[in-house]
């Protein structure tokens, strides 16, 4: 065995590394600064620990082992009760129109003006490590930095909630999440505790047909609308309050997954959502959303079908248009994924001067759980301190100590009143927040409004406001969660439910679910409304926006390919916004007709149709005679068929086609040039296949 006091002094710089045995490995390049213990001593050697001889024991005395261990078994800490799952980026909100006249925030009040934000997207009920794509609502928060302090808008893509009390929160969540005996299913309502608690739960029903909509596997996350969900206030200079529903409109346009992908990526690719948006950044592809305002007074709120404190009900955007006031560019992903995503902390209570909250009970009581969920994820109360968390205005007040304390305050006085200092801080009547003086009287009841007794007519509006194609995976989405139920009294009970919001919906339902007995329909307090006129603003495919700006062309070549297909395609997608991935049996690329290689992204395990948006299959005869021998390429091409995705090929494809079942349609293109295909594929999906290749219950 070498001597490694011989080796040690043969050390020449920071760059050296002593391995087993003494030897001595150099890891090249750049100049690195010293590595030192958190007291700033710089360490010698990071690879070995301190022992008492060779092979001894390994000695206490090692402080920089010690520090380094402790911290380690110290990463990890408590994930979000719920929302754990998530990804966020850094960008800004720029005021497009004035909000002046209803709101004395500084934000709204200079047109032009850039705010810095930062936005964390979210999956509710999966743990950090689950699947992007599970069926679930997406938490939509951010953060804006203002002049005057930190404003959080903590809203989901949907925008209607489970509950209308935040005393029900719990129980929702405690159904939706893992059963506690046995610790699954992961990240998925399609089991018997979540469907026993929502069969029970009429008030859920609207956001029931959300959640089993397209809305609940969205595409991208900025391929999503946001929602502020409850109704706020606004209040301006002359201290007039208007009500407020906040929305975020995506510039790429609503899109969703259909929900075989879904369950597809969930293995291609578990990371599918967040990798996108930080992709997309990372190519300086910066997601853009519009702020919409939904503005009314107190009269609109008394004269509206239903109320507006409930949050189980939304008012449609042809009652009350949306106003657009500006807009929302994400333009940097994080440095640090724990310093930034994982320690944000957004509360309901942060809010500026100029928003103001409403009586609904689920935003009273977010405004008590967010603050203290903080308190208990981030060991204290402290949390403000963190980088993320601060706002970027001064912070002065005399909350003192605490775990994490990182600002060292000055003088003796930490309190108010005080007159032995000049220069401590004092609460500003004038322009401090103030809480808009709303009138309240009434007896101290556990009561619930009878106004949000109606639980079915606007989850009927919603359901006939969505295109054939859409009520039909609502329907089959029902029909998916509900098989998963073992307990069939459960089934029929949410069967009564549905009954309520349509007899037809609840059959097709059954239908699907083999069910042939009759339908009980449950009790309603308050009989379900057939008059509203469908909201075509509901539904994401009647707004539809044409377009391959941000999306994904996957292209299957093997050898034999010509190159000439795979360059004019890339040409032609660049100019309309998308991009292309090649995908080949090996990684290394495939040999074209030319001779040269054509180099791959994917090799094509790891390179599915599901994770592109459309695809091309350029072979010739020799390749495609080669994949119909590997099932991997027949899946490829027969999933796209029955994705519905608009398919490319070349001639010499036709047998790995044929293999994978794919007969034709308007949305088979022969690639003469590449510009027919991409504008096929441009105006989305071939909903008329769909019946060919699902059932439809
Ligand atoms: Fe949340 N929610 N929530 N929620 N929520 C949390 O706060 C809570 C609700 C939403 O990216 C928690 O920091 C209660 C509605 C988002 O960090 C917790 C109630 C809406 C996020 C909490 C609701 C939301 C959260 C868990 C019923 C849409 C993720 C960790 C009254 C408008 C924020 C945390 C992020 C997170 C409580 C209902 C959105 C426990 C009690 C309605 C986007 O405080």
């Amino acid at each position: 065995m070498k001597d490694v006091r011989a080796v040690q002094s043969r050390k020449k710089d920071a760059r050296d590394v002593i391995g087993a045995g003494g030897e001595l490995h150099q890891v090249a390049g750049g100049s690195h600064p010293q590595m030192t213990t958190n007291q700033g001593v710089a360490i010698g050697d990071d690879e070995n620990s301190l022992r008492s001889g060779q092979r001894g024991p390994t000695l206490l005395e090692d402080g920089s082992l010690i520090e380094k261990l402790n911290h380690f078994n110290h990463e990890r800490i408590p994930e979000r009760v719920v929302h754990a799952r998530g990804a966020a980026a850094h960008g800004y909100f720029e005021l497009t129109a004035s909000l002046a006249d209803v709101s004395n925030a500084a934000i709204f009040k200079n047109v032009g003006e850039r705010t810095p934000l930062f936005t964390r997207f979210s999956t509710v009920a999966g743990n950090m490590g689950s699947a992007d794509t599970a069926r679930d609502v997406r938490g939509f928060a951010v953060k804006f930095y203002t002049k005057e302090g930190n404003w959080d808008l903590v809203g989901n893509n949907m925008p209607v909630f489970f509950i209308q009390d935040a005393i029900k929160f719990p129980d929702l969540i405690h159904a939706a999440k893992q059963e506690p005996d046995r610790g699954f299913p992961q990240a998925q309502t399609a089991h018997d505790t979540f469907w026993d608690w929502a069969s029970l739960s009429p008030e859920s029903t609207h956001m029931l047909m959300w959640i089993m909509s397209d809305r609940a596997i969205p595409r991208a996350f900025r391929m999503m609308e946001g929602f502020g969900v409850h109704t706020f206030r606004l209040v301006n200079d002359a201290g007039k309050s208007t009500y407020v529903k906040f929305h975020w409109r995506p510039k790429l346009g609503t899109q969703s997954i259909i929900w075989d992908e879904a369950l597809k990526i969930s293995g291609s690719d578990p990371d599918f959502h967040r990798r996108d948006l930080w992709n997309a950044i990372d190519m300086g592809d910066f997601p853009e959303w519009e702020l919409a305002v939904q503005l009314f007074d107190d009269a609109f709120a008394e004269s509206f079908d239903f109320d507006v404190l409930d949050s189980t009900k939304l008012i449609p955007e042809e009652t009350i248009p949306l106003r657009v006031v500006g807009r929302m560019v994400l333009d940097r992903n994080p440095d640090n994924y724990f310093a930034e995503t994982e320690q944000v902390a957004f509360c309901t209570t942060h809010v500026v001067p100029g928003i103001d909250f409403t009586n609904d009970p689920l935003l009273q009581g977010r405004n008590q759980s967010y603050q203290d969920t903080q308190i208990i994820r981030l060991g204290g109360p402290n949390f403000a301190q963190l980088p993320i968390n601060q706002p970027k205005c001064p912070m002065r007040n005399f909350q003192r100590d605490g775990h994490m304390q990182m600002g060292i305050p000055k003088g003796r006085v930490s309190y108010s009143p005080s007159s032995l200092s000049e220069t401590t801080e004092r609460a500003d009547p004038l322009n401090g927040f103030t809480s808009f003086p709303a009138t309240e009287s009434g007896d101290k009841l556990r009561v619930r409004s009878a106004t949000f007794a109606d639980h079915y007519s606007q989850a009927r509006q919603f359901f006939f406001s969505q295109t054939e194609p859409e009520q039909n995976h609502i329907v089959s989405a029902f029909v998916f969660e509900l098989s998963k139920v073992a307990t069939e009294a459960v089934r029929l009970t949410m069967l009564g439910r549905l009954a309520n919001v349509d007899m037809g919906v609840a059959q097709r339902v059954a239908d699907g679910l083999g069910y042939e007995g009759p339908i009980p329909k449950a009790s309603a307090m308050v009989a379900t409304r057939t008059d509203l006129a469908a909201s075509p603003m509901l539904s994401i495919l009647a707004q539809f926006k044409p377009t391959l700006k941000g999306r994904l062309v996957g292209c299957l070549v093997a050898d034999g390919t010509d190159p000439a297909v795979v360059t004019a395609l890339v040409a032609e997608a660049k100019k309309h916004g998308a991009q292309v991935k090649v995908i080949a049996p090996k990684v290394g690329g495939a040999k074209g007709s030319d001779g040269g290689t054509i180099p791959a992204d994917f090799q094509l395990a790891g390179g599915s149709s599901v994770l592109f948006d459309t695809v091309v299959v350029a072979l010739s005869e020799a390749g495609a005679a080669t994949l119909v021998k590997e099932a991997a390429a027949v899946a490829f091409v027969h999933d796209a068929f029955a994705h519905l995705k608009v398919i490319g090929y070349t001639a010499g494809a036709q047998a790995l086609l044929d293999k994978a079942g794919v007969l034709a349609d308007a949305g088979v293109v022969a690639m003469g040039k590449p510009s027919p295909y991409l504008t096929a594929a441009s105006k989305g999906r071939i909903w008329a296949r769909e019946p060919t290749v699902r059932a439809v219950y």
